[in-house]
């Protein structure tokens, strides 16, 4: 393809509900949009992609202006540099052309994801054929935040399995770990349960996870350091509860290790954190051949990448429900016509590339900000 334009869009999104974690609150979301405009045999496609990193660098080293100064100054100028050398531009030449840049993985997963949604446009092809899924729905999850008091926490879990979801993670964090969990499952007996300390915990903190064993969670999410895979792998040898990994799993590397060292049974697969689709396909791989189930994460995305994650979460090593949830779990206006759970799935779309495209009224409306790089002709 021939890229003509680059476009960055930052949008603003005020949240239904607080969402606090371990490392912040968020009340509204600022996603970076990322829109191609290319063309082959005549024929010009627009492609979207997302960046998932957040405002502040809390969650990872990167964040939304870093990532956007990142992609306008070196990964989209890389890339139209390596088209203007006349080599092939997809989705699997990105990585390539911007290897010499360290890092900025999800800056450079939002570049390859606009690329990949463009070529699959030009092809007529849908992001879920292109990976070869077959199903058309798959199992959906919500991520419940840390709330003021346990009868929130019931209220807001109780309304999400009203609604339908498959699977409740709570968000734990010391001083709010054995107690909310011993709330739902007294309140909501045997539903699929699991929860995510973003990091807050330490390996002497194990007696104190221990506690949790009774409870028959599905997993425990990132309990330790993102940089410590040897504890993870010691804390597993020390509590029952399956230790499952996020932070940590940074790009297929990270995974191969994580699973050599015996560091995380479960996996949880956000492309942007480990650089986009083709690596979070490559660590599906991995981990299906090792016996390591993994599961869709989220960054509450908009409906584009919500889009994406859900065809994903759709190849068969996805065992557990994702964090794939409705749009309206963290949006009352999508960017995108929403997405929709239903009896506990969501459904992969239908049309070419993710399917999906920004409503211009709403686009217009959320932006705060657009950068717009054009290609030299050739
Ligand atoms: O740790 O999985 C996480 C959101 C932002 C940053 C980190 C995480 C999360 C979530 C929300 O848990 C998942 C979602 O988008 O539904
Ligand atoms: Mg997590």
């Amino acid at each position: 393809m021939h890229i003509e334009r680059v476009e960055l869009i930052t949008v603003r999104m005020p949240l239904v509900h607080p969402f606090t974690t371990s490392f912040s609150t968020q009340t509204e979301r600022r996603p970076l949009l990322v829109r191609i405009t290319a063309s082959r045999d005549g024929q010009t496609v627009t492609g979207w992609g997302e960046c998932v990193a957040l405002f502040d660098p809390s969650y990872s080293p990167e964040y939304l202006d870093g990532a956007r100064e990142m992609l306008r100054r070196f990964l989209v100028p890389s890339l139209l540099e390596w088209q203007a050398a006349g080599r092939t531009v997809t989705a699997e030449t990105v990585a390539a052309a911007t290897a010499h840049v360290v890092g900025h993985r999800m800056a450079k997963a939002a570049l390859e994801m606009a690329v990949l949604d463009a070529g699959l446009r030009l092809d007529d092809r849908r992001f879920a054929d292109y990976l070869g899924v077959t199903r058309a729905v798959v199992p959906s999850g919500v991520s419940v935040g840390i709330e003021s008091s346990i009868p929130d926490l019931l209220a807001q879990v109780g309304g999400f399995l009203d609604e339908g979801y498959a699977r409740i993670k709570l968000k734990i964090q010391p001083g709010w770990d054995v107690e909310p969990v011993r709330a739902v499952r007294e309140k909501f007996g045997d539903v699929p349960l699991q929860v995510d300390a973003n990091t807050a915990y330490r390996l002497s903190d194990a007696p104190l996870l221990r506690r949790l064993d009774p409870f028959d969670l599905l997993l425990i999410e990132q309990p330790l350091a993102e940089d410590d895979l040897r504890q993870h792998a010691l804390l597993a040898q020390q509590i029952a509860t399956p230790v499952c990994l996020d932070e940590s799993i940074v790009s297929v590397e990270a995974a191969a290790d994580a699973i050599a060292m015996g560091a995380a049974s479960v996996i949880n697969i956000k492309p942007g954190r480990v650089g986009g689709y083709l690596a979070a396909r490559r660590i599906h791989d991995l981990a299906e051949a090792n016996g390591i189930a993994v599961w869709c994460g989220g960054m509450l995305e908009t409906g584009i990448g919500r889009a994406a994650n859900i065809a994903l979460a759709g190849l068969p090593g996805f065992t557990l429900p994702g964090d794939v949830s409705g749009s309206n779990r963290f949006y009352a206006q999508d960017v995108t016509e929403p997405v929709v759970m239903k009896d506990g799935v969501v459904a992969i779309p239908d049309g070419p590339g993710f399917g999906v495209e920004p409503l211009a009224d709403v686009l217009a409306d959320v932006t705060i900000d657009a950068v717009d790089i054009a290609a030299h002709r050739s």
